[in-house]
């Protein structure tokens, strides 16, 4: 579908590498004709990113550094963003952060530093970029975020990050009914368990990914691919009904009880 999102400007925040699920989503942007826009925090990644553009002959459009944790990174990535490229019709907020050592054990041992950090990276984040992104989608367009299961059910060892996933979803609703009338749309896909830098070294990821193929419907993993695919159709006319919705993109195995 090389036309779906032809001459349309999305920003799509973090790609780390090959395996991230940013990086998904950037293909099935990509293949759909969309102009694209990246944001990054840390030097390491934009390394990475700019070897795979290379590599997969994308041009993007526009590279700008941005650590959700500060508004000022915020207001000058989009600051930038607004000056060089004017207009955009899409945002995808792939960021998450956690501290390592509160993603197992008891979710009562969190600490408060912890649980803040969870949901000032993880939720806020996109509270504060649909604030910045508005001001440049004055032509209406689709926002769509990253969840997961462990915000609707007990999922051992995501513990505070289970958390901010609810909070995330909330904000999904709560944000969607802000930009509506503006013709922007906020949506979530909650993937399956897919092998990333940030599920590297977190306790249970192989137990977890192990049960989808037992139990899921399709019986087999998601990867990033399909959530690319999912993720572009959310941000995508498309999609233009649906606001403040949950896609599940996991074979099926958040029906089965
Ligand atoms: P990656 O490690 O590939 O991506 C995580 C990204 O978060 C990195 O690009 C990182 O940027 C970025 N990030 C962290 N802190 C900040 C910050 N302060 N400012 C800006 N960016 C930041 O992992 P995934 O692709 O797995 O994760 C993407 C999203 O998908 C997350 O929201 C995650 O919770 C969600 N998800 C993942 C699942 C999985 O099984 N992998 C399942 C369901 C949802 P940098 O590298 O520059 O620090
Ligand atoms: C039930 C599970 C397994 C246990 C929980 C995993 C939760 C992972 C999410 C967070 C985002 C991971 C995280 O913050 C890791 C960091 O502490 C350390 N890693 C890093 O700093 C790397 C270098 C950078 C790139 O990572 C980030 N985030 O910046 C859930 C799994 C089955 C599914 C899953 C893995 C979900 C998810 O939300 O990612």
């Amino acid at each position: 579908m090389p036309e779906l999102l032809q001459g349309k400007n999305i920003v799509v925040m973090g790609v780390a590498n090959e395996r991230s699920i940013a990086w998904g989503i950037t293909k099935s942007l990509h293949n759909a004709g969309a102009n694209l826009i990246f944001t990054n925090r840390q030097e390491r990644s934009y390394q990475k990113l700019v070897k795979l553009l290379e590599k997969n002959e994308i041009e993007p459009k526009l590279i700008v550094s941005c650590d959700v944790a500060s508004d000022e990174s915020i207001s000058e990535a989009f600051g930038e963003i607004k000056e060089k490229v004017g207009v955009i019709h899409g945002l995808v907020h792939s960021v998450a952060f956690a501290n390592r050592d509160e993603l197992k054990g008891e979710y009562a041992d969190t600490s408060r530093e912890g649980f803040l950090l969870a949901q000032e990276i993880s939720a806020y984040s996109l509270v504060a970029v649909t604030k910045a992104a508005k001001e440049v989608m004055t032509e209406g367009g689709g926002i769509v975020t990253q969840t997961y299961l462990g915000a609707e059910r007990v999922i051992k060892n995501y513990n505070v990050m289970g958390v901010a996933k609810a909070s995330l979803e909330a904000s999904v609703r709560y944000l969607a009914e802000d930009v509506g009338k503006y013709g922007i749309r906020v949506n979530a896909v909650s993937a399956g368990p897919i092998r990333t830098l940030s599920a590297k070294g977190v306790s249970g990821f192989n137990e977890k990914a192990g049960v989808i193929e037992e139990k899921a419907p399709l019986r087999r993993n998601v990867d990033q691919d399909q959530v690319g695919d999912a993720t572009l159709f959310l941000v995508s006319e498309l999609s233009r009904g649906i606001t403040g919705e949950v896609l599940h993109v996991d074979s099926g195995y958040h029906i089965i009880g």
